[in-house]
């Protein structure tokens, strides 16, 4: 362990002495590190992005409100995340080398990078539906909005076509099938901001990145115990945690697969998340519900976009361990979207059941 770790790990109240430090989750935005004491405790320590998260102060206080509102509802003590102060008092470290937080480790749970069962999945819904229902009665206008316009589809396009204009590594000549099927969607694709602008859905406390592998599961029973990385809590719509929950979960490979004939959306798998997060969101309307395919539809585009964007900017955003990867990410969404529109009547007809 360096010295510069070193002199971090100090700086909280932790039970014993690090014995070691192993990078830890596949995240692609902060650095997570698992570390074990010489008292057998495991602590997750993360380096938040500050050029992702540039108020770190904000979203650390949205976590640490939600996870006690949370904490208030359950009484299962493992329903939400601990946070570990510093020696200060603090919920979070800025140092030389930047910010920092640590979390217990979640006693018991793993987290999967893709759901090995159905039941898996299904439980990840029940998951985030309780998540949102435990938070329903939280003020949602109150929280920092730690990113602006995170799931503003149209802000996205006009992101991509400043980036698509300045095109600083020359990539945009060999991308033109991908730019144009980005291009042929932006109508339909600003819908649901529509929707929201009008208020024609209601906003909820949403989670906003609701992959899989940020709720971990029971290593036993492998049910849903605890929601993760809660840095993108926010207001929003419930399509959204639907939506890119589908995104990543139902679909049939990675999402940086190369091989595209392999990416597509798993209608069994998507009812299975219909089924879950349904049943544990009472409150949920009608109009919510319908607007659950638009919702999946619409976080893929987006994420797809997202990744193409950062692909013709030089890739700042996502974090790659290849060349290129940030474009087959896209190009898994993109194919993933053509999947959902050859399945959008069954896509419809799944959720109607479930009103
Ligand atoms: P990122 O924003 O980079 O995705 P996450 O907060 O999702 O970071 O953490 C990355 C991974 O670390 C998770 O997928 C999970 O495997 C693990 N993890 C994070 N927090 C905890 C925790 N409190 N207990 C157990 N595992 C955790
Ligand atoms: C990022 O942090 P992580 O890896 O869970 C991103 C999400 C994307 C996702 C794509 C703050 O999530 O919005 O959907 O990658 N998070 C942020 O895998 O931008
Ligand atoms: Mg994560």
């Amino acid at each position: 362990m360096d010295s510069e770790l070193q002199s971090v790990l100090s700086a909280f109240k932790l039970d014993g002495t690090p014995l070691s430090c192993i990078p830890y989750g596949a995240g692609h935005i902060n650095q997570t590190k698992l570390i074990t004491t010489d008292t057998n405790k495991q602590y997750v320590l993360q380096k938040i992005n500050e050029n992702t998260f540039p108020n770190v102060e904000g979203l650390m206080t949205n976590i640490l409100r939600v996870t006690e509102h949370i904490r208030s509802k359950s009484c299962d003590p493992r329903a939400s995340m601990h946070l570990i102060p510093t020696v200060d008092n603090k919920i979070w470290l800025k140092s030389n080398s930047g910010a920092f937080r640590i979390y217990e480790f979640v006693k018991g749970t793993i987290a999967l990078q893709a759901a090995e069962t159905a039941d898996d999945f299904y439980e990840s819904a029940v998951g985030f539906g309780k998540f949102q229902t435990m938070l329903s009665d939280f003020p949602a206008e109150s929280l920092t909005e730690t990113i602006k316009n995170f799931h503003h589809t149209p802000d996205r396009y006009r992101i991509f076509k400043e980036t698509l204009k300045k095109d600083p590594l020359g990539r945009a000549k060999n991308v033109q099938k991908e730019i144009d099927f980005i291009l042929s969607k932006e109508e339909e694709m600003s819908q649901l901001q529509k929707c929201r602008d009008n208020a024609l859905l209601p906003t909820r406390v949403t989670h906003n990145d609701t992959k899989l592998n940020n709720v971990l599961f029971d290593e036993n029973t492998r049910k849903a115990v605890c929601v993760i990385d809660l840095d993108t809590v926010m207001p929003g719509l419930a399509a959204y945690d639907f939506g890119d929950s589908i995104r990543f979960g139902a679909a049939t490979a990675a999402e940086d697969e190369k091989n595209l004939d392999l990416m597509n959306m798993d209608l069994g798998l998507y009812e299975c998340f219909t089924k879950g997060f349904v049943s544990e969101c009472k409150a949920l309307t009608k109009d919510e519900i319908l607007s659950f395919p638009l919702g999946a539809k619409t976080m893929t585009m987006e994420c797809g976009v997202r990744f193409f964007t950062d692909y013709i900017d030089g890739d700042h955003y996502f974090a790659i361990h290849r060349d290129g990867q940030n474009l087959d990410r896209a190009r898994t969404q993109f194919k993933l979207v053509t999947d959902m529109d050859n399945k959008w009547d069954e896509m419809r007809r799944i959720i109607e059941k479930y009103i």
